[in-house]
């Protein structure tokens, strides 16, 4: 799997001073460092930017360029900022996102084709989040549609089904993976991604990265092609890499409903068991699901 760190984002406590002070020291550092632990690609995330969207990307993307050729996800809602950071990019960029709704779409795939770049389609409407597999395809084939109307072609989609909290939305995290299984079919030559950390957003923190891995395991199973991830969370690349045959087969198990000898295994082995189970819906999300 393709691997896109998330650490460079408006709501990092680290970052936050230097961001402010437009300091390019420490983000160097930090997507020097994000390179260092394997990323494929840096998501430039400013968040919506009301104020100076447009000097602060085009002043990211530009001291990002200074140290290295690392392709960028450029993320924003604000349009501007946007064609800012379009315009800086020296290699393919990616736009992070495009929602299904109509003037986004006017907005932002032309963008797309002028630029060469490459876009998030995210599975987000007019009636806001999708409700379950379904709601979520029909906003992917409507980005699509639009997409090929701009002459844009497949492989520059990368459908995203937006990821929800697993402590608030578990029903919904089902209905994530159940799209990912869906689009093989719904659109074989676009690619896919998300913001997998978005699965354990408001849980304790040491508990974060165990359910970021399992249902990183979960979604590549059924070929998500890429992950807004954690950059310094090595296992988690070690298992994206496919450095963990054995336990990517274990939850395979799990999720096959196959039974599983748990006392031949590690402390951590029934750990990822147990979070797939919550993954799967067997098991009800509550912040001591590893103690049950
Ligand atoms: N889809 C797409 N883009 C996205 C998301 C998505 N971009 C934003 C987000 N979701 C993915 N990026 C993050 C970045 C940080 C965190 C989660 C997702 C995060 N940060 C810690 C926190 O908030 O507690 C730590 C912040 C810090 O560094 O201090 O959880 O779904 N297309």
């Amino acid at each position: 799997m393709l691997l896109i760190g998330e650490n460079l984002n408006v709501m990092s406590k680290k970052l936050s001073e230097a961001f402010f002070a437009r300091e390019a020291g420490p983000v160097r550092k930090m997507v020097e460092a994000e390179i260092k632990a394997g990323m494929d690609m840096i998501d430039v995330n400013i968040g919506p930017a009301r104020k100076t969207g447009p000097e602060f990307m085009e002043w990211i993307v530009r001291t990002v360029g200074e140290v290295s050729d690392i392709p960028l996800s450029l993320d924003t809602t604000n349009i501007e900022a946007m064609e800012a950071g379009l315009k800086e990019c020296k290699g393919k960029a990616l736009i992070n996102s495009v929602s299904a709704r109509p003037e986004r779409m006017e907005a932002l795939l032309p963008l797309a084709k002028r630029y060469n770049a490459s876009f998030i389609g995210l599975t987000l409407g007019a009636e806001g989040i999708p409700r379950d597999a379904n709601e979520r395809g029909l906003f992917a084939a409507e980005i699509i549609a639009s997409a090929s109307q701009h002459n844009i072609p497949d492989e520059d989609i990368w459908l995203d089904p937006i990821v929800l909290p697993i402590n608030s939305q578990q029903v919904q995290v089902q209905g994530c993976t159940e799209f990912v299984m869906m689009l093989n079919e719904l659109a074989p030559d676009c690619r896919s991604t998300c913001g997998l950390s978005n699965v354990s957003n408001g849980m304790p923190k040491h508990l974060r990265g165990i359910m970021n891995r399992t249902y990183l395991i979960m979604i590549k199973r059924y070929g998500m092609y890429s992950a807004i991830v954690d950059a310094f969370d090595g296992e988690l690349k070690a298992i994206a890499k496919g450095q963990r045959p054995g336990l990517e087969a274990l939850i395979h198990r799990v999720m096959d409903g196959e039974p599983v000898d748990t006392a031949a295994l590690s402390g951590e082995e029934v750990q990822y068991i147990k979070t797939a189970k919550v993954l799967l819906g067997q098991t009800l999300y509550s912040d001591s699901w590893l103690e049950i």
